[in-house]
């Protein structure tokens, strides 16, 4: 086999997309101001994937920061996390995709102040991943605030006296702090402050993720770099300024090298054939093109939705769908959006009911719609698949959909609850609507569910009564 080429590319890395599509205009080149460091390390990173060949297998994890863009760049797997969260977002990544190499990408804001507390942790678990911390000792991208990173006395928009050690306390510094950890493989801290400095760190990133291509562990990688805007200098002296301020207090060195590290236990995993992918592609594309459903997906193997507000016993309902289909041996998810608290606000939940494993908890074209109220069906009616059901509280929904397409079940499920002594009942009466009518789900086991949904005794009678009318009418209504 002959040996990569690791010298340096003097065009554009094919690993970055032939054109930014972030915006109108100059489709060519990024958003970085002349003379940050993330355009460089972006460079390199990509110069690195595209030698050892590991596009189809990265996974980047951009942060909220200046790189929070970076998924328009990378022409590789892209997720987008917040703020902070790119360790554990990797985490997941890394365990449902073995064989892929993970990559968090995080500031100096992100990784050492809202998100210390993540790094540490899947540093101290070993993830098998490798972090390119920037170390601009500023929060760029929000107007050059003070970082954990800061030198003392450096000014910024928050300490425009300058770091006072007594009251802000002292930098930190990560690589230290994670090199007192077992499990990290590679701890190493490179610079951009001059081509020799970024001909060094060109290796250390260069050799973080060879051994991320080979499984070994979590590798950590920190990266002194400019902010000339932040620190309000031309890009030239802002390079001077990382040799002579922040060197000192950010030695450079590699903390950590377990390269020669016995991984006999290592497995790799094995790479999904290409023919996976198009597999892959090809069902999606399926499921998309099936998105107009068949009536028996409709029934058989729902995606609900169900919305209303604040105090209708919204996430109940969903709660009470997922529970009922889990007693009945279905795959199910239930995925809660919180609107605000408040009564009154909205709130909306995703319910999935089906034989086979379930992909994702997320709706976005939804079999069953329950609008709990009219802003409910206005804001959901379109997302609907052809033919869908919607079950609509007609007490409280005065206009039917627009939509002509859609199966309507018109329900007064708040009048229902009020004969019966409590309006707050009306999400069980369309539980046992939603039995009846559609048959996925039994009378028993909507009223077993009970015991598991409802905690005060006393009202365990009044929902009994509920779901068995409900029951009736949908069953009614089905003929
Ligand atoms: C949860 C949350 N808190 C705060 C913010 C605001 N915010 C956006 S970027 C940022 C700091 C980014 O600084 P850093 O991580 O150092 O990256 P840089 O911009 O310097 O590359 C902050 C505080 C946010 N977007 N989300
Ligand atoms: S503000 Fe600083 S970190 Fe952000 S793009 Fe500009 S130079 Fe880079």
């Amino acid at each position: 086999m002959s040996a990569p080429n690791y010298k340096p590319h003097l065009s554009r890395s094919e690993i970055f997309y032939p054109t930014f599509e972030r915006k109108s205009g100059n489709k060519e080149v990024t958003h970085y101001c002349p003379g940050c460091g993330h355009g460089s390390l972006h460079k390199m990173i990509a110069e690195s994937i595209q030698d050892l060949g590991i596009n189809d297998r990265t996974i980047f994890v951009s942060p909220v920061g200046c790189s929070v863009f970076a998924y328009y760049y990378f022409d590789t797997g892209n997720i987008q996390a917040p703020h902070g969260r790119a360790p554990a977002v990797g985490t997941g990544a890394q365990r449902a995709r073995p064989h892929s190499v993970v990559i968090s990408y995080q500031g100096d804001g992100d990784l050492a102040a809202i998100g210390l507390n993540e790094i540490l942790q899947a540093a101290n678990r070993g993830e098998k991943m490798v972090v390119f911390f920037v170390n601009n000792a500023i929060y760029g991208m929000t107007g050059g605030q003070m970082a954990p990173t800061t030198l003392p006395g450096m000014r910024t928009t928050t300490t425009p006296m300058g770091r006072d050690t007594r009251l802000a306390g002292n930098p930190t510094r990560m690589c230290e702090l994670i090199s007192t950890l077992d499990a990290p493989i590679y701890v190493a801290r490179g610079c951009l402050a001059s081509p020799k400095h970024t001909m060094r760190t060109r290796k250390l990133v260069r050799k973080a993720l060879k051994m991320q291509t080979e499984g070994k562990g979590f590798c950590f990688v920190e990266v002194l770099s400019a902010c000339p805007t932040g620190w309000g200098m031309q890009p030239v002296d802002s390079h001077q300024w990382i040799l002579d301020n922040m060197v000192p207090q950010f030695p450079l060195e590699i903390f950590v090298d377990k390269t020669d590290l016995d991984h006999d236990d290592y497995i790799p995993p094995k790479a999904p054939s290409p023919e996976t992918f198009h597999e892959v592609i090809r069902i999606a594309d399926a499921a998309n093109q099936m998105a107009p459903a068949q009536p028996e997906t409709k029934y058989k193997d729902p995606r609900i939705k169900v919305a209303g507000f604040g105090g209708q016993g919204v996430l109940l309902l969903g709660l009470g769908l997922a529970q009922c289909g889990m007693m009945e041996g279905r795959h199910v998810t239930w995925l809660p959006s919180y609107g605000p608290e408040m009564r009154g606000g909205t709130a909306h939940c995703h319910v999935n009911i089906a034989d086979e494993e379930i992909g994702s908890p997320l709706i976005s074209k939804p079999t069953v719609l329950v609008a709990m109220n009219q802003p409910s069906l206005t804001k959901f009616e379109g997302e609907l698949v052809e033919g869908a059901l919607v079950i609509m509280n007609s007490s409280m929904v005065p206009n039917k959909p627009k939509r002509k397409d859609l199966e309507l079940l018109e329900l007064p499920a708040t009048a229902i609850a009020e004969e019966l002594g409590n309006a707050r009942a009306a999400n069980m009466v369309v539980l046992g609507a939603y039995a009846g009518y559609t048959g996925v789900l039994s009378l028993e086991t909507c009223l077993e569910s009970l015991k598991t949904l409802i905690k005060r005794q006393a009202l365990v009678d009044l929902n009994v009564k509920a779901i068995t009318k409900g029951f009736e009418f949908g069953k009614a209504a089905r003929g």
